[in-house]
């Protein structure tokens, strides 16, 4: 009764942000991300009916903050398998936690993955990824490898979500630049609450929603950078508007988030290949061509307040490396 899974977490290019039911974790909005190479979470997990309680360590240490999420994660295994002893998950990041990498996206992905294993549940990624949502909305799109979308059911009875390309059909690159490595103040679950309950923009962020997924959507069919620089860079912008607007407005910027937005505009009004996006927190993604790489790391690495940039290409989908 154990199990490995690595996972990796993943950019959205349009974002989620916003819930429409909150008991479910259900989203108020459809999301498509890209999901990184290089960066990884390593989870495994043993069940063992000698353990009097469940137990989980992030980096090697004990994480009283994280035990009710990872054991509300069990718990949904629980409910459809009667029985399941407690659990010992031992989870480590590649990269640091809780700084806008969306560490509980590929967190959640590889847990389920590697209890799935461990119990033998035999579930399909899509049911998976159903599991993966409850638990953090991002872990979803985590799954799947490549570019992934992340559809709400008409009826509201939850999500589906699954690959729209895959990772080798269309090898954009990605440079994270790190502008601060402290957690950020504000989680985007409580951020998200905040802003649905006081932003005054937030029913035209709702509204616009099915247009941009349509659009990113498109783009990433036809494999078409400009049509997805556009959508993707106003899916961001709007995302960070609506939760500017909120009381007190939510601002995930430093200033270096805002240099490195400059200098990634400068470089593609000389036609570069690079967009920008930035999550709740204050690092920079810029997505590139392949070819731009190269370019873009080395501009965004000499800015002041640039602490480090990360390179990526496109990976796969969480899945089981051990038993
Ligand atoms: C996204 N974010 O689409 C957006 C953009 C952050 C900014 O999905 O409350 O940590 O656990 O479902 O998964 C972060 O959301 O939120 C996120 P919960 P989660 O990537």
């Amino acid at each position: 009764m154990h199990a490995t899974a690595v996972a990796h977490p993943n950019i959205a290019l349009v974002k989620y942000w916003g819930k429409a039911d909150e008991s479910r974790n259900l989203p108020a909005v459809g999301s498509i991300s890209i999901t990184l190479d290089t960066l990884v979470t390593t989870t495994s997990v043993r069940f063992d009916p000698a353990l009097g309680e469940d137990r989980f360590t992030l980096d090697g240490r004990p994480a009283p903050d994280q035990l009710e999420r990872v054991r509300a994660c069990l718990d949904l295994f629980r409910a459809r398998l009667p029985g399941v002893p407690h659990a010992e998950v031992a989870s480590v990041n590649s990269f640091p936690t809780a700084a806008g990498l969306a560490s509980s996206a590929s967190g959640f992905a590889a847990l389920v993955v590697a209890v799935d294993r461990a119990l033998e549940a035999g579930l399909d990624r899509a049911e998976l990824a159903e599991l993966a949502r409850q638990c953090s909305g991002s872990a979803a799109r985590s799954i799947f490898g490549g570019f992934v979308e992340l559809r709400l059911r008409p009826d509201g009875s939850g999500c589906d979500t699954g690959q729209i390309r895959a990772a080798a059909d269309w090898p954009l690159q990605v440079v994270v630049a790190i502008t601060s490595a402290e957690a950020k103040a504000i989680g985007s679950t409580a951020g998200m609450l905040h802003t649905e309950r006081t932003s005054p923009y937030y029913p035209a962020w709702l509204a616009t929603s099915k247009t941009d997924l349509a659009a990113a959507r498109q783009a990433v069919e036809d494999r078409d950078f400009a049509a997805l620089a556009a959508v993707s860079e106003h899916s961001c912008l709007k995302m960070h508007a609506v939760a500017f607007a909120a009381r007190p407005g939510l601002l995930y910027w430093n200033g270096a988030t805002v240099e490195c937005i400059r200098r990634l505009r400068e470089l593609a009004s000389a036609g570069v290949g690079v967009f920008f996006t930035v999550d709740a927190g204050p690092q920079v993604k810029a997505i590139c061509l392949p070819e731009a790489g190269d370019r873009v790391a080395d501009a965004l690495a000499e800015l002041p307040g640039v602490a480090k940039v990360l390179r990526c290409g496109l990976g796969e989908g969480a899945r089981v490396v051990g038993v």
